[in-house]
């Protein structure tokens, strides 16, 4: 039968609801508040320096140099509790990842705006895989072109990832959601070409 939807896009992303047994993400959760050495970076605007919305860390091996809203972030060793789960996501993925962002919500106030991960670093069909913990966030996907949104709810001990064409067709966000409470960490696991 002809399906008027059949030419809708749907961005390339492979979803893992259970990645992490609840404990082990708990566990990992809280080991991730301790071990990470978490900033408060500032991105320029045209209303001066505003510090971002969230709380930020980038590790990655010596050469993995990342450039994103104007700050260049030298990358901090892989924490024992990051390593692991650098590991298993490689596992999942059957790709080595040398860097990952990682972004701490410190409550519903703090978000992530629309944006695709577009730096030359991460070369032109990235696979990136998204880790979460904590309390279930929002994360939303738009088409550039048709402006098509999808929301997914990213779960306690989930996994995204997210390949392909997502970052050339698509942009995606976390919004604020004014009634979470709780504390939300994501990991970005990500393969850098640094700039020469
Ligand atoms: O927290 C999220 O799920 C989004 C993270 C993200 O888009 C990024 O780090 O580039
Ligand atoms: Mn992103």
């Amino acid at each position: 039968m002809f399906d008027l939807f059949d030419d809708i896009a749907k961005p390339d992303i492979d979803w893992y609801p259970a990645w992490l047994t609840p404990e082990r993400a708990t566990a990992l959760q809280a080991l991730l508040v301790d071990e990470v050495a978490w900033k408060q970076d500032s991105m320029r605007t045209p209303g001066g320096m505003m510090p971002f919305p969230r709380l930020t860390a980038w590790q990655g091996e010596p050469d993995a140099v990342y450039v994103y809203s104007g700050i260049r972030n030298e990358p901090e060793s892989w924490t024992k509790a990051v390593g692991e789960l650098k590991a298993a996501a490689e596992a999942t993925c059957g790709v080595r990842f040398n860097s990952v962002l990682l972004n701490r919500y410190r409550t519903g106030a703090d978000s992530m705006g629309w944006h695709s991960d577009k730096e030359p670093e991460l070369g032109r069909e990235p696979v990136i895989a998204s880790v979460s913990l904590g309390v279930a966030r929002t994360f939303q996907l738009q088409h550039v072109k048709t402006r098509v949104v999808h929301t997914l709810e990213l779960t306690h001990g989930s996994l995204l990832v997210m390949r392909g064409r997502t970052q050339l067709d698509w942009r995606h966000r976390v919004p604020k959601a004014p009634k979470i409470e709780g504390e939300r960490i994501n990991l970005t696991f990500r393969v850098i070409t640094p700039r020469s």
